[in-house]
């Protein structure tokens, strides 16, 4: 019943307003599942291509030509055949035939699919060995947008409310207020700018690094004082975008590896940060686990360009303890198959899972399933914006479905 009678891609276009594409996967039985897949702007050196030379209209014609006929009669049920007759077809270690986007698309387009025709939701069709539902990730909000992702703003791309409630309701309240309350203080502090927001709906606004992580903080003790949530302070660095020449060259200053190994333990200490992102270069490994090592278990060290969610990135990572937890996005490896060879060998060694959205979304909801059926200690989506908000809603609805 759950035989691949069609396989389609089409374009649609991104929270950037990018061409991107989306995957429609039809059932013997009629049941249909469709997803679109998203894009970075801030990408590792070590991600597969999103899309093949020639961009989207390539990537279309080549999935028509040569994978949509090679996946009918695959069952939707059996997703590593699907996905594995994606890597046949493409040839390359990167998909650099097919694109990284249409494997997404495709893989999440037929769990999708497979979801529907059961009525099994998409979280359990995901769902890892031993994962039931129970755990509701936390909430890493970007609030102020700069790097990569903002004109104007500091060089770290993302400052982050960290919202650790158990219950999803609570963290987005919380995450929500910290977004809100930085609204405020900087239209107080630039009463005469127009302030703008950045790719991921943070707020951008002409602040240094260091006074944008102290106003994040204070906004955020605010928060805890005022709603008692607990929601701390968090960064992307995304580092790699300003390493340059073995330096790490803020605005402010340069610092020598070193250098921003101690910067970075003395910005955890001095502002109680318990998210950081890609502190480092994605290739540091050794300097990744001088600061893991000095932050111990006050903050999740997530490594996203450092793996691009690639397991034999994360392993080496692992044997050299470079960090405590691994971002998951499912584009940067292609394929769900791959992405949950990441993910379980993470679980397997203890490490954190952070599900998260790119800077370019889809206004989908489908990576809060991710998350659930990961058990991931954080799914990263955004606050604001409507492809921000769709997996925020999504997972308040999730939350909802397991109260009854
Ligand atoms: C990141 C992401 C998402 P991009 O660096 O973590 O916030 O950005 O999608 O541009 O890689
Ligand atoms: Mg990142």
């Amino acid at each position: 019943m759950s035989r691949i009678v069609s396989a389609e891609l089409a374009m649609i276009y991104d929270s950037r307003g990018r061409p991107t594409v989306e995957a429609t996967i039809r059932l013997a039985s009629g049941a249909e599942g469709r997803a679109g897949a998203p894009s970075g702007a801030s990408t590792g050196v070590h991600e597969v291509a999103a899309f093949p030379a020639g961009g989207v209209p390539e990537a279309i014609r080549r999935f028509h030509a040569e994978a949509a006929p090679a996946l009918v009669g695959l069952e939707a049920a059996d997703q590593p055949s699907v996905d594995g007759r994606l890597h046949e077809i493409d040839r390359t270690d990167n998909f650099g035939r097919l694109g990284g986007n249409t494997a997404t698309a495709v893989s999440v387009a037929t769990a999708t699919a497979f979801a529907k025709e059961t009525g099994v939701p998409l979280w359990k069709v995901l769902a890892r060995p031993g994962v039931d539902g129970r755990k509701f990730p936390s909430i890493v909000g970007n609030c102020m947008n700069g790097g990569r992702h903002a004109i104007g703003g500091p060089d770290i791309q993302e400052f982050i409310a960290f919202a650790e409630e158990p219950d999803p309701a609570r963290s987005v309240v919380a995450a929500l207020r910290v977004h809100t309350l930085l609204g405020e203080e900087l239209h107080r502090k630039f009463p005469k700018a127009a302030l703008g927001r950045g790719d991921e709906g943070g707020w951008v606004a002409p602040l240094g690094n260091l006074e944008a992580i102290g106003l994040l903080a204070d906004v955020c003790a605010r928060v805890r004082d005022e709603t008692h949530l607990a929601v701390h302070p968090g960064l992307d660095m995304a580092a790699s975008e300003f390493f340059q020449d073995g330096h790490y060259r803020y605005k402010e200053q340069t610092l020598d590896t070193d250098g921003q190994v101690a910067f970075v333990g003395e910005l955890v200490d001095r502002f109680g940060l318990r998210y950081l992102e890609d502190p480092l270069d994605q290739e540091a490994f050794d300097a990744f686990s001088a600061v893991t090592r000095a932050v111990g278990t006050k903050a999740l060290v997530v490594g996203d360009d450092l793996y691009t969610t690639n397991a034999e990135r994360l392993r080496r990572g692992i044997e050299r303890g470079s960090s405590n937890a691994v971002l998951i996005k499912v584009n940067q490896v292609g394929t769900l198959t791959d992405t949950f060879r990441t993910v379980d060998l993470a679980r397997a060694s203890g490490l954190a899972t952070v599900t998260s959205h790119r800077s370019g979304e889809v206004p989908e909801g489908w990576l809060a399933h991710v998350a659930l059926g990961t058990a991931a200690q954080a799914l990263k989506c955004g606050v604001l914006g409507g492809e921000r908000v769709a997996k925020l809603n999504e997972l308040l609805r999730l939350g909802r479905a397991t109260e009854r």
